[in-house]
């Protein structure tokens, strides 16, 4: 298997970070250069026709695009340790935290940065005015989901699942990128520090 990847994204990272806390060995990473714009090109177009990182390639040629796809299809392969869930409401909570994690904080925050960074004006037609919306939209999310993690110091229950790998992707990345704090989130910044002393983090 291939893994199509970049080092400085946060989706690829998903999927790094999950191989790394199955201790996957099989996959080969390829690097694919954003800022040159070689997703774009029509050798990478007719690997992952969404011009997306990651895409993980199989064998056979099949590709599997999105991160959360991709872990789920290694989660398939290699059942431990489970990350995904056993029972029937463990499997319905690490689906539904990850989604809301992903739909309520990551894509805000991830449009905050794609419309305000300067850096991204060679890959986003930018709106400055929706950039600051989506941001606001984001420090909303990040006081709710600070809130939550007051309950318990993982996202979905009391271990480590993928929603853990969903947030601390998204706030590791999002929150500096968007010149926020994450000092003014506290109980994110405790995620934060549990998430990084596992080995997969700096996967
Ligand atoms: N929902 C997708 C998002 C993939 C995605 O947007 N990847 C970014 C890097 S984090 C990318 O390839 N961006 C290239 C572009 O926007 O042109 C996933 O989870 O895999």
């Amino acid at each position: 298997m291939k893994l199509y990847n970049n080092e400085m994204a946060n989706s690829p990272r998903k999927v790094r970070m999950f191989i790394a806390e199955k201790n996957i060995s099989e996959i080969e990473i390829i690097n694919i250069d954003l800022m040159s714009g070689e997703h774009k090109t029509p050798e990478y177009r007719a690997i992952a026709p969404n011009a997306r990182i990651p895409a993980l390639e199989l064998d056979d040629g099949t590709v599997i695009m999105e991160s959360t796809a991709i872990c789920r299809y290694l989660e398939s392969l290699y059942p431990e340790p489970n990350l995904f869930g056993e029972s029937a409401i463990e499997i319905a909570s690490i689906e539904m935290w990850q989604a809301r994690i992903y739909n309520e904080l990551m894509i805000p925050l991830a449009m905050a940065f794609r419309h305000l960074h300067p850096r991204m004006s060679n890959m986003e037609i930018q709106n400055k005015d929706y950039g600051e919306m989506q941001k606001n939209v984001g420090v909303k999310s990040l006081k709710y989901f600070d809130a939550v993690l007051a309950e318990s110091e993982f996202v979905a229950g009391d271990r480590y699942t993928f929603a853990d790998i969903q947030l601390i992707t998204t706030t590791d990345f999002f929150i500096g990128l968007n010149r926020l704090a994450m000092a003014d989130y506290p109980m994110i910044e405790r995620h934060f520090k549990l998430m990084s002393e596992r080995s997969s983090f700096l996967a």
